[in-house]
């Protein structure tokens, strides 16, 4: 958990500082005092199951594929995210990522600082360019809009794929993920981990993008064939690809690894002193939110329906 977060905390609670969500780690009286829970780890049924006196979840992160956010639901537990705090700094690292992948420029930079730009001249061309690009977002949530409306800084045009398309956007919508890829020689996904996006991005949209094809990955890792992604990135199926967040973080594929044509992040997309704090703020408000005036403020849709019992 964030240090700012932690020490919030302690000043204001009685609190237990346990390295993983497994009971365990925890006696049976520990387990009876716990009422709330500060987060950004796995949160299984079985942990909240072992906590009889247990009222929130407060998540550190507006993803929170890795809680059983159904279950606490169901147990009448309330379960929180950070939404909004963190949007326009991950949007920032998703253009960030594009211009990576389109424009190589770690790749260039790693020529100046290997002193290859004395030595052996000027970085090569690029055959990638952002110019008469079409970008396509995968997730038009709170994120994606943000990233469009930069896209359309640049003069790209726009289209996404969601299950349901946004009431009065003008961006062109597609109701399948392929379909998108298919209209587009770029796609941004910024959809939630979970098994409804599980390996969404498969070999067939990637076909679907083409040899200009760029991949942007700043959602999940989950939503990805890894497999599929590095052999087409090896076989030339698409250009190039930026990622933030990888199936099973902090290990990175070998092949995605030794991918000259792959820009890659260690799952920063939100990781400035600004936004983390601001994320760590949004955790400790919602557990002072609860405990003081009976509500939390940002509660995930499977467990708007909780109602605290002194509200
Ligand atoms: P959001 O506002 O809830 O947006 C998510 C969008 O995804 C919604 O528009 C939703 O529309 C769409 N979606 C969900 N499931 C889908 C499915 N099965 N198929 C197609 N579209 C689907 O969330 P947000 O605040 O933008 O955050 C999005 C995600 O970004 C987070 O869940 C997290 O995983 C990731 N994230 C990553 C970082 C990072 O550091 N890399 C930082 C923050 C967030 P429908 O419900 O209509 O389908
Ligand atoms: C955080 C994120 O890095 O908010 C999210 O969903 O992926 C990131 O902002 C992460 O939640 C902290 O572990």
């Amino acid at each position: 958990m964030h240090k700012h977060a932690v020490e919030r905390l302690n000043a204001l609670f009685p609190t237990l500082n346990v390295k993983a969500a497994d009971a365990s780690l925890l006696s049976e009286d520990e387990r009876g005092s716990v009422r709330g829970i500060a987060s950004m780890t796995r949160i299984d049924a079985a942990f909240i199951d072992a906590l009889p006196n247990l009222e929130i979840i407060a998540s550190f992160g507006v993803g929170y594929d890795h809680v059983d956010a159904k279950h606490a639901g169901s147990k009448g537990v309330m379960v929180t995210n950070t939404p909004d705090v963190l949007t326009e700094e991950v949007a920032d690292t998703a253009i960030g990522l594009l211009i990576n992948a389109v424009r190589e420029l770690p790749k260039a930079e790693a020529w100046l600082r290997a002193g290859k730009w004395a030595s052996a001249g000027n970085y090569p061309l690029t055959r990638g360019t952002l110019r008469a690009r079409s970008v396509g977002i995968f997730g038009m949530g709170r994120i994606g809009l943000a990233i469009a409306r930069r896209v359309e800084a640049f003069g790209l045009p726009v289209s996404y794929h969601n299950r349901r398309k946004v009431d009065g956007l003008g961006y062109a919508y597609h109701d399948t993920l392929v379909g998108l890829a298919k209209s587009v020689d770029t796609l941004i996904s910024v959809a939630p981990g979970g098994a409804s996006t599980e390996k969404a991005v498969n070999a067939e949209v990637l076909a679907a993008l083409g040899p200009t094809g760029v991949f942007v990955n700043i959602g999940r890792g989950t939503t990805v064939d890894e497999a599929a992604l590095a052999k087409a990135l090896s076989d030339g199926t698409i250009m190039a690809a930026g990622l933030d967040v990888f199936e099973k973080e902090p290990n990175v594929p070998d092949d995605l690894m030794q991918a000259p044509n792959a820009s890659l992040l260690p799952h920063v997309g939100s990781a400035s002193l600004h936004t983390r704090q601001a994320m760590a703020d949004l955790v400790v408000d919602n557990l002072v939110s609860w405990f003081d005036e009976g509500k939390p403020l940002t509660a995930v849709p499977e467990t708007v329906h909780v109602k605290n019992g002194k509200a």
